[in-house]
């Protein structure tokens, strides 16, 4: 059976993969080697050295490319079109080397803040580009910035990080390809289970595999994937030049995650989903935002680019915005019991922290006043924990702020 036809869960576990020709292994080796030894000079068995070539690595990415519908096949492209790095953040620095000295990056407004960091912190600087952010869920602001600056290259979260904008990306791909710049999405919060930016059009996709593809929290790992053969030319050439590549063990690991993305993405989508309703109506919650509920601003757009294989799914974030003061998100923060108050997301344990303080503090503070990343904003990832269990923990640590 072509792979193309096979269902999501299904590629979780087969995608990209072979048994072991030598002993029918099911899982690939950790391969640790660094270099492989060669019959004469330039002859080998497609293996040279392990920055650019290693097996368990290769593994993961083609895990991906199957997942992200790259539809490159091996004779295009040895992964498929799939490329692993040693974080997000160094696949996202290796992704913005396609970009040359003074081309405009044209950016999510609201993003991870240490995405927003590496552009406007380090590579505007070091690599001098001139990255300009706006509001990708307005698609009219996005069209009068194709206009105005004419980038080379659009970058886009959806939905964004903290505050879950949401983008239309089919539309967002095509003016992008008629101003030839490369569209990339940067789906961690989705996972290729939810959406799949490249069926969408965009010409890459990026995710933190520390989170829901890893998604036990026990990895920091970063891929991208193309369908562009050319873009994969590019990026394979980027990934050995630069070398910020995903090691074995850690490949191992992420590549083990997958097989079971496609549950955890059905548990994570149905615990928040009755999690937000109910904080929705809790009489200490100020507002809560969540792509599935109908008070969502962009409901409708995540409604028809998001989804499990088989009805809605939104993922597992929640983002919501208490009543009071810092104080109140303090308390309630140091008195939730199941929640561990931490940094990151999509792992299997469920995480809450206050962004303004954490992950998004590098994000200067006009911009997070003008994003809302207020001091009573606070974000959840609901993990696959029993859902009483989860609510029993909120309600609790609400009654106490
Ligand atoms: O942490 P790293 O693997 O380098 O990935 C960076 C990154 C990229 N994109 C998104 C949407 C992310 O959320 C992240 C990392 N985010 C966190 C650590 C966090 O707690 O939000």
């Amino acid at each position: 059976m072509n792979e193309e036809n096979q269902g999501l869960f299904t590629r979780c576990i087969h995608g990209g993969q072979r048994n072991c020709e030598v002993t029918g292994a099911v899982m690939p080796a950790i391969y640790t080697s660094s270099t492989f030894a060669q019959e004469s000079p330039g002859i080998h068995k497609g293996y040279e050295y392990s920055r650019s070539h290693n097996l368990t690595r290769f593994s993961f990415e083609r895990a991906v490319a199957s997942l992200e519908n790259t539809g490159l096949t091996e004779e295009q492209d040895t992964t498929c079109g799939g490329f692993a790095f040693a974080s997000g953040l160094a696949a996202t620095a290796t992704c913005l080397e396609m970009l040359d000295s003074g081309d405009c990056l044209l950016a999510m407004d609201d993003m991870y803040g240490g995405t927003y960091r590496l552009m406007s912190m380090v590579r505007e600087r070091s690599q001098g580009i001139r990255p300009v952010y706006v509001d990708m869920s307005d698609f009219t602001a996005v069209e009068s910035a194709f206009k105005e600056h004419r980038p080379r290259m659009v970058w886009v979260e959806s939905p964004t990080n903290p505050t879950l904008k949401v983008s239309d990306l089919a539309r967002i791909a095509r003016i992008a390809e008629d101003h030839g710049a490369i569209a990339i999405a940067d789906n961690t919060f989705c996972s290729p289970i939810l959406q799949r930016p490249l069926d969408l059009g965009m010409h890459v996709v990026m995710h933190s595999a520390t989170k829901y593809l890893g998604g036990h929290s026990d990895v920091v790992g970063g891929v991208l994937a193309t369908r562009v053969p050319e873009i994969a030319e590019r990026l394979r050439f980027l990934q050995n030049s630069i070398g910020s590549i995903l090691g074995p063990f850690d490949a191992y690991l992420c590549l083990r995650g997958i097989k079971t993305l496609g549950i955890r993405m059905e548990r994570h989508s149905r615990s928040a989903m009755e999690i937000a309703r109910m904080l929705e109506a809790h009489e200490k919650v100020e507002r809560v935002v969540y792509p599935g509920l109908p008070s969502h601003p962009q409901h409708e757009v995540a409604a028809r680019q998001m989804g499990l294989p088989d009805g809605p799914g939104f993922g597992g974030m929640i983002t919501m915005y208490l009543k009071g003061d810092i104080e109140t998100a303090r308390r309630f923060l140091e008195n939730v019991r199941v929640f561990a108050l931490a940094e990151s997301l999509g792992g299997v344990e469920s995480l809450i922290e206050h962004p303004a303080i954490m992950t998004h503090a590098s994000v200067p503070p006009e911009s997070r006043a003008k994003l809302g990343i207020s001091d009573t904003l606070v974000r959840l990832s609901v993990g696959i924990e029993d859902l009483e269990d989860l609510m029993a923990d909120v309600k609790s640590a609400l009654d106490a702020c």
